[in-house]
């Protein structure tokens, strides 16, 4: 699929979660990549930079998709040939679908060590790295019951509850509000990433730092499942996280209140490194204050000088 279907595609959320819009951008600036029919070096680069641009427009909070996009275009500018630049495009992309889905295999087998037999889990929204962690627990027999919180508005929780049940796991789903109730019978709560700051903040669905909050409370652990492609090297350069809105059609049907009454929907929030025991990444699994380090090294410590 081309860039400006992906990008509508990512906007109106038929594409969502932070890995998949990071893969789907990739496989679009690789379709756009082969699809470039003239023959100019300058023309081809003009029209991936401006693919780039509406993929990156679509949804702003994942730095995902931005990684993403960053990753499949790295060094363009400096090739002057075309058929070198269209390959190098169609290599990275293909270079990091394949390392985004072999992530997510050790994040599972990683994820599943912090359970013994016998756990409940509770994860929130619906994150393929917090749920490749469960599922792999519950092949080894670890997984008595995992807990899906339904995730206002959206109700990515019953994405999930599908995904768990699919997988065979005892699933039992509940709504945001009965988090506290439950939290003092859950072993260990399982969350994605959207993002994660230079500093250990976590940004995630909207309710993610709620639950964090009644896990610290309840000395239950609280695991961050995380592609590395999740950390961010903007917030490195002092980059602030634009929290997204979106449309208030997503909480109220029209004239369910008077028009008065103003509907605010942010769709993540952020929850402090202090109510994280570890993220559970592709190459190991750390405390939420090595952030700094993985960003060096996977992105580089020149990333500090971007834009
Ligand atoms: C999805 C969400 C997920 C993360 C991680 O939000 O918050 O927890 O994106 O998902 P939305 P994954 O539904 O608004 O995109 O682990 O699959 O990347």
């Amino acid at each position: 699929m081309r860039a400006k279907e992906t990008a509508e595609r990512i906007r109106s959320m038929e594409v969502r979660g932070a890995a998949e819009i990071a893969r789907q951008a990739a496989i679009a600036l690789k379709e756009e990549a082969l699809a470039y029919p003239e023959m100019d070096i300058q023309g081809f680069k003009l029209a991936m930079n401006g693919s780039k641009g509406m993929l990156l427009a679509s949804r702003p909070t994942a730095i995902s998709l931005w990684n993403g996009v960053e990753f499949v275009t790295k060094g363009m500018n400096d090739v002057q040939e075309l058929e070198a630049a269209r390959e190098m495009i169609v290599k990275n992309a293909d270079i990091f679908v394949k390392r985004s889905q072999d992530a997510l295999a050790n994040i599972g087998k990683m994820g599943a060590k912090r359970l013994r037999p016998g756990s409940r889990v509770m994860t929130h929204c619906n994150s393929k790295a917090a749920i490749a962690a469960i599922v792999e627990a519950h092949r080894q027999g670890k997984v008595k019951e995992a807990i899906a919180t339904e995730s206002r508005p959206w109700r990515q929780g019953i994405l999930t509850a599908n995904d768990l049940s699919e997988a065979g796991v005892p699933t039992t789903l509940i709504v945001d509000s009965a988090v506290r109730h439950l939290m003092k019978d859950i072993d260990a709560v399982f969350v994605g990433a959207d993002t994660i700051c230079s500093n250990g903040v976590l940004i995630n669905k909207i309710g993610t730092s709620q639950l964090a909050l009644m896990a610290h409370e309840a000395r239950v652990p609280f695991y961050v499942c995380a592609e590395t492609f999740k950390f961010s090297p903007k917030t490195m350069s002092g980059d602030m996280v634009e929290i997204e809105e979106r449309d208030a059609t997503e909480i109220i049907k029209p004239g369910e209140v008077p028009s008065s009454v103003r509907i605010f929907n942010p769709v993540f929030d952020a929850t402090p490194p202090e109510y994280i025991d570890s993220i559970i990444t592709e190459i190991g699994v750390v405390p939420p204050y090595a952030a700094y380090e993985i960003i060096v090294s996977e992105f580089g410590q020149g990333s500090i000088f971007m834009e």
